[in-house]
């Protein structure tokens, strides 16, 4: 009896869907967690649902370029690439059955989904959000990755705060907010951290590097914000050098698992 809960639990199907701006290291980061879950025993499947993507770093099992051709839709309909874009994540909704199909014949404990990098044509329209809301799964999370290369300057970090909690709110999905490439950061990251954690610390940076009307403007966001909703909580990681990769787990392990680790 005990083993068949066990059995039961293990193959309840649990949905990552990997999140951030343009270049934050949303693939990068797919492939780490790949690479992880799959070294702890788990049978892990990814999803890319980015049509325009050239090449990924992990082998894809479920791949939306297998149902629409970006580069033909741009030529066949006279289309701009933004254009052709969204006619892709329309033509992409519309097949969610048969990329269920696939997963469903994969059957893995864990669903990794690399979103696209036009964040704003994924989240905010309606095609994104159907796919997300569609997809059939027993847990569902997102990550959503500040891109530690642009957040060194505390308005920057304000601006994606700002952006998580819009992405977070469109998608309706718990989220883990993670910065990257902590390997290039070096010592700011202190700061980084130290802004998401005090609001004090996060008003007094922004102080010092604006004018008064941006100030007024930023300190105004980010008090309707709530730093508690955003950031508290901001996990460090490099997909260059795997560090912070095990605390980032613990955290979707937390959410998708209520506390049940990865089975080595
Ligand atoms: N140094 C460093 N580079 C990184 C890290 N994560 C990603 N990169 C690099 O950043 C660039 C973009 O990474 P991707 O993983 O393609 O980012 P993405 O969010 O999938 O990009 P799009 O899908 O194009 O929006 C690549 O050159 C990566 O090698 C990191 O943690 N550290
Ligand atoms: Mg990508």
């Amino acid at each position: 009896m005990k083993y068949k809960q066990r059995e039961e639990i293990k193959t309840r199907l649990k949905t990552i869907f990997v999140t951030g701006t343009a270049g934050s290291g949303k693939s990068s980061l797919t492939s780490k967690l790949l690479e992880y879950y799959t070294r702890n025993g788990a049978n892990v499947a990814v999803l890319n649902l980015d049509p325009g993507v050239e090449s990924m770093p992990y082998n894809c099992d479920v791949d939306v370029r297998d149902y629409v051709d970006y580069v033909s839709i741009m030529q066949q309909y006279s289309l701009g690439p933004n254009g052709a874009l969204v006619m892709a994540n329309d033509l992409i909704a519309s097949k969610i059955d048969e990329i269920q199909n696939e997963v469903d014949q994969i059957n893995p404990d864990y669903l990794i989904v690399d979103t696209p990098g036009q964040i704003e044509l994924f989240a905010y329209r309606s095609s994104g959000r159907f796919i997300v809301d569609n997809l059939r799964s027993d847990e569902k999370t997102s990550i959503f990755l500040f891109d530690g290369s642009i957040v060194t300057t505390p308005v920057n970090f304000v601006s994606i705060a700002l952006l998580a909690t819009s992405i977070r709110l469109r998608l309706n999905l718990p989220t883990i907010n993670a910065i990257t490439k902590t390997d290039v950061i070096d010592t700011k990251l202190k700061d980084i951290l130290q802004w998401s954690t005090s609001l004090s610390t996060l008003e007094n940076a922004i102080s010092k590097d604006t004018d008064g009307e941006t100030y007024a403007l930023t300190t105004s966001i980010l008090r309707g914000l709530n730093l508690n909703g955003f950031a508290q909580g901001l996990i460090p990681i490099s997909n260059l050098t795997g560090e912070g990769i095990v605390n980032l787990e613990s955290a979707l392990s937390r959410i998708l698992n209520l506390g049940e680790e990865v089975e080595g």
